[in-house]
């Protein structure tokens, strides 16, 4: 195993005010201390470390600030800052890992990335892990939290339109997004999704099809297009037993073993581009076990292998 991919950007992004629970600032320092940059670099990846952005140096807005999304002008400087690193980091030819911090960051990462794969003229898809949809716009959300509003910002949702000012907007579409290992979400928030026609992988769909079956569906809509995935780690996707780590805890998540081989098959396919790793909460965690899990399984999305051997999906599917 290893060698497929060649090098790793690291960018904390130590954002907490777009979550209603404080805490998951320290999430970047938590990861790193868990051991992040070393054991990529035992796949024999090439890891730099960028450190943590800052939202010291963004000039001040001044658009009107919408109606029910919390702490809009702190979410508004860190997704103004973010996006343009972004797009850096990609084009910088590494896979960029963006270390959270809650899950409005993905407003500004996954932003950043879309542009520059739009100019590469190759079609950006997103795997959102999460057990929430985050498909919330101003108009449907019940908690005006802004981390429940990332995925549908990132489809060009209406509702937060001025968000990123001056920095160019390049939103996917709602195809896509691919909602995997949902087992919460909001009444109007469900009927946008369905709306919108999402595909989703509800904890129902994994228990009774298995991950495996789902994931290649996955896949391989995004090699039939010759596109790129950027995977949207949100650690609340994991059941609350092995991680209780995170702001908004959802019992009947998925297992360690449901989530490794998630990673393994991500792994296999070649097509991940960018990662980020959101919500994880220290000052809600137990010993570092969530911060430790979240590691281990980025190692396995990045080629840590049980055994070196041809596994049966890099053996059997095309391009594995
Ligand atoms: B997370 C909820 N749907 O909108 C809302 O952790 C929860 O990034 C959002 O997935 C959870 O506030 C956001 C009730
Ligand atoms: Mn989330
Ligand atoms: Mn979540
Ligand atoms: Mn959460």
């Amino acid at each position: 195993g290893g060698g497929r991919v060649g090098r790793v950007a690291l960018l904390g992004v130590p954002i907490d005010m777009g979550a209603a629970q404080r805490g998951t600032l320290m999430g970047p320092a938590a990861l790193r201390i868990a051991g992040i940059k070393p054991v990529l670099e035992s796949l024999s990846i090439d890891v730099l470390d960028h450190g943590d952005i800052s939202i010291a140096q963004v000039a001040p807005a001044t658009d009107q600030i919408p109606a029910n999304a919390n702490h809009y002008r702190d979410i508004q400087a860190w997704t103004r800052t973010l996006s343009p690193r972004a797009y850096d980091l990609a084009k910088s030819g590494a896979i960029p890992i963006f270390l959270g911090g809650d899950h409005s960051l993905s407003m500004g990462s996954i932003n950043g990335v879309a542009r520059y794969w739009l100019e590469q003229g190759r079609e950006l898809f997103v795997l959102w892990l999460d057990a929430h949809a985050d498909y919330n716009t101003p108009l449907t959300t019940m908690t005006a939290n802004m981390h429940g509003m990332s995925a549908a910002f990132v489809c060009g949702e209406p509702g937060l339109d001025d968000l990123l000012g001056e920095e160019p907007r390049a939103s996917i579409t709602s195809a896509h997004l691919d909602l995997f290992g949902i087992h919460s979400i909001d009444p109007l928030e469900k009927k946008l999704v369905h709306e919108r026609r999402i595909a989703i992988a509800d904890m129902r769909a994994i228990d009774e099809f298995g991950v495996a079956v789902l994931m290649h569906s996955v896949i391989e809509r995004v090699r039939a297009r010759n596109g790129v995935l950027h995977v949207s780690f949100d650690l609340d996707v994991l059941d609350p037993g092995i991680a209780p780590g995170v702001g908004t805890t959802v019992p009947g998540g998925a297992t360690y073993r449901e989530a490794h081989l998630v990673m393994e098959l991500l792994y296999d396919s070649g097509l991940v581009g960018s990662v980020d790793i959101v919500e994880l909460n220290p000052f809600l965690d137990e010993r570092g076990r969530t911060a430790r899990v979240a590691v281990e399984l980025i190692a396995s999305l990045f080629g840590q292998q049980i055994t070196d051997r041809p596994t049966p999906s890099n053996t059997l599917m095309p391009g594995g």
